[in-house]
């Protein structure tokens, strides 16, 4: 791809160029956190909480592309990384600043290549791409934003060499309005510098850590510590995207649905922006079959009655599950130009009780996984033959839910979810809160906007029923109950559909801090694997007395969000032995019969780690990766995986009706 800077560009460069100066941090010898970024952005949020972040559907009034393909990349191996930003590379075309490769986008850099130094990299990873602008889009009448679903883990980007946005974290979109800084008769250029540095305050949490000894270590080592068990991908992972929306425009909208009898009802109250009075706004409720089923003008808050409503039910729970209606939004903006957004709707309730997870005033019971995006030489990049597969198998398994463990899913899984009746357990980043630092105040601050943030994309969403703010955090710390109290208080404020909030716990119920404020508890315990290795007889007891300490403590419902054991594919040994096919087998056939003694009571579901076998970084007790999977990397069944097969489908049988053959 070819980038050809003009003379309007360069002047925009000179300009611009001081901006940076904030980036461009003091260092020590080497390399420092601070120094490349991570700090400086902190401070300007630019996808602000007030700012809507609707998922780009196209309409009349409406077009989307995306930048995918190859783009130049070249990541800062300076050793304090940030030659980028005291060279400004963002001023000139990549491949005139050094050597450059193709990188797809969307894609994790870390597995393209066969350069060690490139899958462990640490710092900022630069890209560049040019792409023409249509004429069409120069029209006062509309704006165009430059979208990133998401990209991993503080990004700045620059528009013809000026800065557009800045984002601090991953998994969640951020975008900025490009009209007035796109070329129409020149290609744009747009830069992307993404780092992938954790530090105590980000989420998830990490540390760099300086190898100061100059017999072992040359001058400037350092590594990066991970406080969790998968391996930090890095990257543009999901799509960049351009969008238009004429100048008047729905910013935002949220709704909550109830359900009286065979009444459904849809709240909206819809935020519009580019026009300083009210706009009128057109609210269309549509069947599957595109049938009209109700109309509400207004200015742009209230209520669609349906009679006789079609429920959004759960895989497995309905013949007809996963119902979704469309909400047909048109804002009337001036000169009889309008916008149009269709939202899927899914009608349905949630409730809590003190043994029971009702969705539609029914018990619900999770079947399901743990899960990551993760796949051999994509990463976390967001792939679509992946994601097709994985819901194939997903229900071929007869499974009904999932956690997005350990962080936001692309939004492209999430409508995946919303559109075959996958439950799901909506989890933010914060894995690993693991030392009294990733409790401070700037932690909580940033977690309280990561929070505002995944609410903001997910909220309107039938199949997220539960939002988890965080993964096996060191709850027992006494920083921890005001910090879980917060963050648990902060997300129901934020969700205005009220859906229960949970964080997933691995300490112990006489310990624990946190679990008094979540509305469900949720456990993760590997009995016979990190302890009593091999003593799989010990399985039943601790299971069970964990479960009922649990519940006599707080009297709330109990997920079993992760339990299993790692095997090798093809490792077969029998009797079993830790690491064989055998092994993993027996380890769940054994929490199948504590599960079965509590499901009829307070238990409301089992959540098996992992669905497939997936990276982490590199350790004694992990053979190329976690291997807890029932399936491989490569999505091919274990033994496992037809033991599942056959208890899920039959649970399935036992609570409704199927609607697959077996
Ligand atoms: C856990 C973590 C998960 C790990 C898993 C394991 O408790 O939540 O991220 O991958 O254990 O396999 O150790």
């Amino acid at each position: 791809m070819k980038i050809r800077f003009n003379r309007r560009m360069f002047t925009m460069m000179s300009l611009f160029s001081a901006l940076n100066v904030a980036a461009v941090l003091v260092m020590r010898t080497g390399f420092h956190a601070a120094a490349h970024g991570v700090e400086a952005s902190r401070s300007s949020l630019t996808s602000s909480a007030s700012e809507g972040m609707l998922f780009p559907r196209e309409s009349e009034s409406r077009e989307v592309r995306e930048l995918g393909g190859m783009w130049k990349f070249r990541a800062d191996m300076s050793s304090n990384r940030n030659a980028g930003f005291e060279q400004q590379w963002w001023t000139k075309p990549l491949e005139q600043t050094g050597p450059v490769i193709d990188m797809p986008v969307p894609a994790s850099y870390n597995d393209i290549t066969q350069d060690r130094q490139l899958r462990d990299f640490v710092g900022w990873a630069w890209y560049q791409r040019s792409f023409y602008a249509p004429a069409s889009w120069k029209n006062v009448k509309q704006r165009t934003v430059l979208r990133f679903e998401s990209a991993h883990y503080n990004t700045i980007a620059w528009l013809n060499s000026k800065e557009i946005v800045r984002h601090d974290g991953g998994h969640l979109p951020f975008e900025a309005d490009a009209s007035s800084i796109l070329s129409y008769e020149v290609p744009n250029v747009l830069t992307v510098a993404v780092n992938n540095t954790l530090t105590p305050h980000t989420i998830p949490p990490g540390t760099i850590q300086y190898m100061d000894d100059p017999d072992r270590y040359p001058p400037g080592y350092f590594v990066q510590n991970l406080q969790m068990d998968f391996f930090n991908y890095a990257g543009i992972q999901r799509p960049v995207k351009l969008y238009t929306t004429p100048s008047v425009y729905l910013d935002d909208i949220t709704i909550s649905t109830d359900v009286q009898g065979t009444t459904g009802y849809v709240n909206f109250d819809c935020v519009i922006k580019g026009n300083s009075s009210a706009v009128p706004v057109t609210v269309e409720l549509l069947d599957k079959t595109e049938e009209l089923v109700a109309r509400v003008k207004s200015s742009g808050k209230g209520q669609v009655k349906v009679n006789d409503v079609t429920l959004w039910w759960p895989f497995t729970m309905s013949s007809d599950p996963a119902y979704l209606y469309t909400l047909k939004v048109t804002v009337m903006g001036s000169a009889g130009q309008s916008d149009v957004y269709r939202l899927p709707v899914g009608i349905r309730t949630v409730k809590v009780t003190s043994t029971q997870f009702l969705i539609n005033s029914k018990p619900f019971y999770f079947r399901g996984f743990g899960r990551h995006e993760d796949s051999d030489i994509r990463g976390k990049g967001l792939d679509y033959p992946l994601i097709a597969k994985d819901f194939n198998l997903i229900k071929w398994v007869g499974a009904n839910s999932f956690r997005t463990s350990h962080y936001p899913y692309a939004e492209e899984i999430m409508d995946m979810c919303d559109q075959q009746g996958i439950v799901v357990i909506d989890e933010c980043p914060a894995v690993g809160l693991k030392t009294k630092e990733n409790f401070s105040n700037k932690t909580l601050a940033h977690h309280k906007d990561v929070m505002t943030e995944l609410v903001r994309r997910d909220k309107n969403r039938p199949s997220v029923v539960m939002w988890s703010v965080a993964n096996e955090p060191a709850s027992q710390l006494p920083e921890a109950e005001y910090y879980f109290k917060t963050v648990i208080g902060h997300t129901k404020d934020v969700d205005p559909s009220g859906r229960p909030v949970t964080f997933v716990i691995n300490q112990s119920f006489d310990t624990d801090r946190g679990g008094q404020f979540a509305d469900v508890v949720c456990l993760n315990n590997y009995y016979s694997w990190y302890h009593d290795m091999g003593h799989l007889e010990v399985i039943k007891y601790q299971a069970k007395y964990n479960l009922e300490q649990w519940y006599l403590k707080h009297h709330k419902p109990i997920i079993q969000t992760e339990y299993g054991a790692d095997a090798v594919a093809g490792l077969h040994m029998d009797p079993p032995m830790m690491f064989s096919e055998e092994y993993q087998q027996e380890v769940m056939a054994n929490y199948f019969s504590v599960f079965d003694q509590f499901r009829q009571q307070y238990l409301i579901g089992e959540m098996i780690w992992n669905f497939a076998d997936f990276m982490t970084a590199q350790s004694t007790t992990r053979v190329a990766g976690n291997k807890k999977g029932i399936f491989t990397r490569q999505r091919q069944p274990k033994t496992a995986a037809f033991l599942l097969r056959d208890r899920y489908w039959r649970l399935a049988n036992q609570t409704g009706p199927r609607n697959t053959e077996l």
